[in-house]
């Protein structure tokens, strides 16, 4: 028997199903539909194990939905914009467009290895003028139903890229790359009204029962939808300002007011900093920090004392301080607070570090209400108000509502819903990403690209010699006549945020070469994605601006559906082992080998490394390996195989040697196994014969229940379940003797042809050379699903222990679920029993029925 080749095998199986299109799909509303996607990569280089897990999950879920009669979409595309590009650009002199398709030639070589099936005639890449014209278009479209505006707001700036950064390319305060000091500026950039729709996203949440509860709860704490009292307090000594407007979810705690907070972009702080230098300042030192919440989470609180003071409407006569803070974001509520300081410990340190009163107003369930104090702990929960004038003796709650409804009656605050969510700021000053299509026009001020002039492309000469937007530097791109007055006007220079072409693609695939964003029949069929598959890492930002995508289509009449992931899966990382050598190098497993004793030396010098914990595969810690090395060794199933088997596929799996080679001897059993009994198998009449033995029997129950578990297991996304479920399953058949009766034939080929298909969606090319060997019709790809035969999986006998006073003293195979006293009657008769028995009376037959009779003498 021939040794199965992988490398030669799969690239001729692939050849196939590409020459047939065995996966290209179209509409077919005579069929149910199932569309799989798996979150599109980035094209970095070159796929790396995180991809090659998460493809290999859906890929499974796309056979098996094939298989179970589905029209299946699996499309498959490139996330092609974004910054690495340009820093290729700038390093390596090397224009993104080039280095991107060519990243994506490569990588598209790569995902063909892995044997997806995927309907590669519907490949995109987000950096093609097809694709961002269309977004160009929806954006206008956008814009004309009220959901993108201009506005100043404050940015992170690198002085030395001249860019704007995220959030996130800020670290330690300093530009990600540049390294240097981040500046708050302001400047004026385009928003998409993602606030419009915060209530619905939040509460539409509820709905997604088939993502996991986790990210549903991270989108929630995102929104963060809060129910709270705005509030008018009085201020002393200001001129023209006589009302400082607060936001707080506290109300209850009104009573324990221990001083004022303004944000330092707040009019009341830039009114007073006018001729306090010193405030000025410190508005200053507030401004140079980052804009994130985590940076303003990490960030020492500190406050500055105006001097001026202010009053709650429920408390005339007290009068409290009114601070400048460098915690209080301008952009959340109304950019001003009253600090509590028993009952928030932010409030209380500030109250500690600046000798503010702690006055306690909530007593803890269980608490003394006369003597309750808070000293270093601030008491954040629920409780009864006490030392609160009326609101004494309520509860939280009660509290919340009574002030509220005085305050609303006295015309002095208003109950509202808040959103922690803000608006989608999408200006990017980059080269590498969809031009806005804007333009700005001395006399009409701002004129959106008329829609026959889309797409506003990508200009191709540019240099990225200077620092700042090149598409700034250009020396003609931005100069255009204004479509509306014909005089000399200016592009926008600014490019889509990419995490706007991430939004919608997953509709462009429905009709991914139409001349719209997309074509309403096809959109109407396919969506919403049934499954998707991706990491969490995902989990707010793609996701959430997907959701409110599919919510702006709808709303300009592109579809009529709100959420666009029906199913969402998370999958685990891919880790390895670290080495270091005793200089601390990382050192990367390719560079070593393993000795006899378990432990690793480099292969030049010997030199013994230290084994490092496992953790996610990373470039800087050397700890990959890298999958076409693994594909060229041992195939694309044993690396599939070994990516489904290890550990569930939402936790993190740890990527090993023996494991991978564990998997690639299974390839290599399995292949014996159906081989190797092929001519047993034959000898299988045409018909399925009237009776079998017993060992034939069981073999048919064992691949029965084979088909009902793996079924179960794969859509349950216990992939690891199913792959033991094979194993158990390639052991029946391996121990399976036949006695050359038609019966025992059948039941092996049964069985043959059953665990190549269960096999099919996890190692396809594998399945399909064992289908094609065992004469099977056509494509195991284009098989349909066997069907679990709930009669042939029923156990029809049993083991049944035999005890004498607990001791085990026999068994016997009986049939199943016989009754007691049948069992009892066996069991006395059994010689064994009765030579230990020995003609001592019986007291008592203690019988559970299947499983065990005990006799007591
Ligand atoms: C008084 C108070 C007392 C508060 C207390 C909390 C506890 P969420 O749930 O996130 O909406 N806050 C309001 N606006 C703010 C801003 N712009 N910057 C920083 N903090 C702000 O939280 C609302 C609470 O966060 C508000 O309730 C307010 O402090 C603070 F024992 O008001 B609270
Ligand atoms: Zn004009």
């Amino acid at each position: 028997m021939t040794r199965y080749n992988a490398a030669v095998t799969e690239a001729k199986w692939q050849k196939i199903w590409d020459e047939r299109n065995t996966f290209r799909v179209t509409e077919d509303p005579s069929r149910p539909k199932y569309y799989v996607l798996e979150m599109f990569p980035y094209p970095s280089g070159k796929i790396h194990m995180g991809h090659v897990r998460n493809y290999t999950q859906g890929d499974v879920v796309a056979r098996y939905r094939r298989a179970k009669g589905y029209n299946v979409l699996h499309p498959m595309g490139w996330d092609a914009f974004g910054m690495p590009a340009e820093n290729a650009a700038m390093e390596h002199k090397v224009h993104p467009a080039k280095w991107t398709y060519e990243n994506i030639a490569h990588m598209r070589g790569q995902l063909k290895q892995m044997g997806l099936s995927l309907d590669w005639s519907r490949e995109i890449a987000t950096c093609d003028p097809d694709y961002y014209g269309q977004e160009q278009r929806m954006f206008l479209d956008f814009y004309e139903a009220g959901l993108v505006y201009r506005k100043e707001s404050w940015v992170n700036w690198d002085p030395v890229d001249q860019t704007v950064l995220a959030n996130e390319q800020v670290v330690d305060g300093c530009g990600w790359r540049s390294g240097a000091p981040v500046e708050r500026r302001k400047l004026s950039q385009w928003f998409l009204k993602i606030t419009d729709f915060a209530d619905e996203l939040n509460s539409a949440l509820e709905g997604l029962d088939r993502w996991p509860e986790k990210v549903r709860a991270m989108q929630e704490n995102w929104i963060g939808r809060s129910e709270g009292l705005r509030l008018f307090f009085d201020v002393q000594g200001v001129d023209g300002f006589d009302k400082l407007e607060i936001y707080t979810t506290r109300p209850d705690t009104l009573f324990g007011a221990c001083g004022m907070a303004v944000a330092a972009d707040h009019p009341l702080a830039e009114k007073l900093a006018k001729d306090n230098p010193e405030l000025q300042a410190f508005i200053e030192e507030c401004r140079r920090g980052g804009t994130s919440e985590e940076a303003i989470e990490k960030m020492e609180k500190k406050g500055f004392d105006t001097g001026v003071t202010a009053t709650s409407p429920f408390e005339p006569d007290r009068k409290l301080p009114v601070f400048v803070a460098n915690f209080v974001l301008m952009h959340y509520g109304t950019g001003a607070i009253f600090m509590s300081a028993a009952h928030d410990q932010r409030d209380l340190d500030f109250a500690r570090r600046y000798g503010l009163e702690v006055r306690t107003v909530v007593c803890p369930p269980g608490e003394d209400r006369e003597t309750f104090e808070v000293d270093w702990e601030a008491y954040t929960g629920a409780g009864t108000v006490i030392r609160s004038d009326f609101l004494n003796g309520l509860d939280t709650e009660a509290a919340k509502q009574e002030i509220a409804r005085r305050a609303e009656e006295a015309g002095v605050g208003t109950r509202t819903v808040n959103f922690r969510l803000r608006d989608w700021g999408i200006s990017r000053q980059r080269y590498w990403g969809a031009p806005i299509p804007m333009i700005h026009c001395e006399a009409c001020g701002i004129v959106p690209v008329p829609k026959q002039d889309l797409p506003v492309k990508l200009p191709e000469d540019v240099s990225f010699d200077k620092p700042g937007n090149p598409l700034d530097h250009h020396p003609t791109w931005k100069h255009v006549d204004c479509p509306q007055c014909g005089k000399p006007a200016r592009r926008e220079t600014d490019t889509f945020d990419t995490f706007i072409d991430s939004s919608w693609y997953f509709a462009r695939f429905c009709s991914p070469k139409s001349d719209q964003p997309f074509e309403r029949a096809a959109v109407d069929y396919w969506l919403p994605v049934d499954q998707y598959v991706g990491g969490v890492e995902h989990a707010i930002l793609h996701l959430l601006y997907s959701r409110f995508f599919t919510r702006a289509m709808k709303k300009v009449g592109l579809l009529d559906l709100d959420e666009p992931f029906a199913g969402l899966f998370t999958q685990g990382m891919v880790c390895h082992e670290t080495y270091q050598d005793k200089d601390g190098n990382w050192v990367s497993p390719a560079e070593l080998v393993r000795l006899e004793d378990g432990t690793y030396v480099k292969k030049d010098s010997r030199e013994p490394v230290r084994v490092g914990r496992s953790i996610k595969m990373s470039k800087s810690k050397k700890n990959v390996i890298d999958p076409s090395e693994i594909i060229d060794q041992y195939g694309a199933d044993t690396a599939r195989w070994f990516m489904l088997s290890d550990s569930p596929p939402e936790r993190d799996l740890e990527w090993t040697e023996e494991g991978i080679e564990g998997a690639w001897r299974f390839t290599q059993r399995l292949w014996r196994l159906v081989i190797g009994n092929i001519n047993k198998a034959a000898a299988a009449p045409l018909t399925e014969p009237a009776t079998f033995s017993k060992q034939a029997q069981d073999l048919r129950r064992m691949t029965h229940q084979s088909i009902a578990a793996v079924e179960k297991d794969i859509e349950a996304f216990h992939f690891n379940a199913a792959v033991a479920q094979v194993y158990k399953f390639a052991n029946a058949i391996a121990a399976f003797k036949t006695d050359g009766s038609e019966g025992d034939a059948w039941a092996l080929r049964e069985a043959l042809v059953t665990i190549v298909q269960l096999c099919a969606p996890m190692m396809p090319h594998l399945a399909e050379e064992m289908w094609a060997e065992l004469g099977g019709e056509g494509l195991v790809a284009d098989a349909p699903w066997p069907k679990a035969r709930e009669e042939l999986m029923q156990e029809s006998s049993v083991t049944i222990a035999v005890q004498i006073r607990g001791k085990l003293r026999d068994t016997m195979e009986v049939a199943k679920d016989m009754d007691k006293a049948e069992l009892e009657k066996l069991a006395l008769a059994l010689p064994k029993v009765r030579s230990s028995i020995d003609g001592k009376e019986v007291r008592k037959v203690i019988v559970v029925p299947n499983k065990i009779v005990n006799i007591v003498v």
